[in-house]
């Protein structure tokens, strides 16, 4: 399932590619089963604590926590917390890294950026609730939240519905062909905390909205303008941001994140240090690859515990502008 050559030219003209069926419903199943048995545990919590009333354990993936939502925003806000994870990936478990190794996804990566694969540090799980402000993600380029030694490099976003994306439930857009030109603008404290580029900064290019089935996938290069607006619907949408990056991409592999010092430069640093990236595939060293689980798991929670520091980019606040 690589990529054709009419396809890595469309990525590389207009900075994405919607590549449909990469995963199929089984293929989505094991990771849907472990936000299931997430939400699971903490609606019971709360209603144990008296928060909830029903569980709505009859509900099927794409339904359980927007009803939940609807009876109590507060609990359904505590249980996304725990799915999504302290700005963290979240849930990091064995449904997860199966995910990201899926054997059909990385033989388009590998056409993008060679053999020797590294997980970026970067996955997201995002349950958009319906009608929810957080859930909107205001216009950005990946690389605004990258040390800017990174903007030359590529790192491969790839968007992954686990429901149909939908116009009215909040799929992606994106603004094509502008990748080319390099980093706009951000700043911090965005739409719901989020960086964002201000609507003056924008490119004058139409935006493309991308609606797609659950398991195709939207590949974005980091300098690709995207957004995603409200959830009209009364349904979750659900979707996953895997990141990607050549072995030769600067990479926090191997390091401790004590290295990351205040005094250290910024240019011999991962692209995204407070998090921890992982081998997928190494040809010369396959002992470096990541398969194990408990593995993925324990460099994950290092990272998150050890909080490295970042230098970060220097945007400043949009109320600032
Ligand atoms: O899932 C969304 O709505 C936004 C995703 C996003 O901004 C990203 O993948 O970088």
């Amino acid at each position: 399932m690589s990529l054709t050559p009419d396809e890595l030219t469309q990525f590389h003209r207009q900075g994405y590619l919607l590549k449909p069926g990469i995963f199929t419903p089984e293929d989505l199943r094991p990771l849907q089963d472990a936000l299931t048995e997430i939400i699971d545990q903490a609606a019971r919590e709360l209603q144990t604590a008296g928060e909830l009333t029903s569980i709505h354990a009859d509900q099927p993936f794409g339904l359980r926590l927007a009803r939940i939502y609807a009876d109590n925003p507060a609990a359904g806000e505590e249980i996304t917390r725990k799915v999504m994870g302290k700005g963290g990936g979240g849930y990091n478990g064995p449904a997860m890294l199966q995910t990201i190794r899926h054997p059909s996804l990385l033989s388009c990566i590998e056409s993008l950026v060679g053999p020797d694969i590294i997980g970026s540090s970067v996955y997201r799980i995002r349950p958009k609730l319906p009608g929810w402000d957080r859930g909107e993600v205001p216009w950005h380029q990946d690389s605004g939240y990258f040390l800017a030694h990174c903007d030359r490099h590529l790192i491969v976003t790839c968007w992954v519905p686990l429901v149909d994306a939908t116009l009215e439930n909040g799929c992606l857009h994106v603004i094509p062909t502008v990748h080319k030109t390099g980093i706009l603008r951000h700043y911090t404290e965005g739409h719901a905390g989020f960086l964002e580029v201000a609507d003056e900064d924008l490119p004058a290019v139409e935006p493309v909205p991308v609606p797609m089935k659950a398991g195709d996938v939207l590949l974005l290069t980091n300098l690709t303008p995207h957004a995603s607006f409200e959830n009209r619907t009364n349904t979750v949408r659900w979707s996953i941001d895997l990141r990607y990056q050549s072995a030769h991409v600067p990479n926090n592999i191997g390091e401790e994140p004590a290295s990351y010092t205040n005094e250290r430069d910024p240019v011999t640093m991962a692209c995204y240090p407070p998090e921890a990236d992982f081998v997928i595939r190494d040809h010369n060293d396959p002992a470096r690859e990541i398969h194990s689980a408990d593995q993925f798991r324990q460099l994950r929670q290092h990272y998150e515990t050890a909080r490295p520091n970042t230098p970060g980019r220097g945007w400043t606040p949009l109320h600032e502008r």
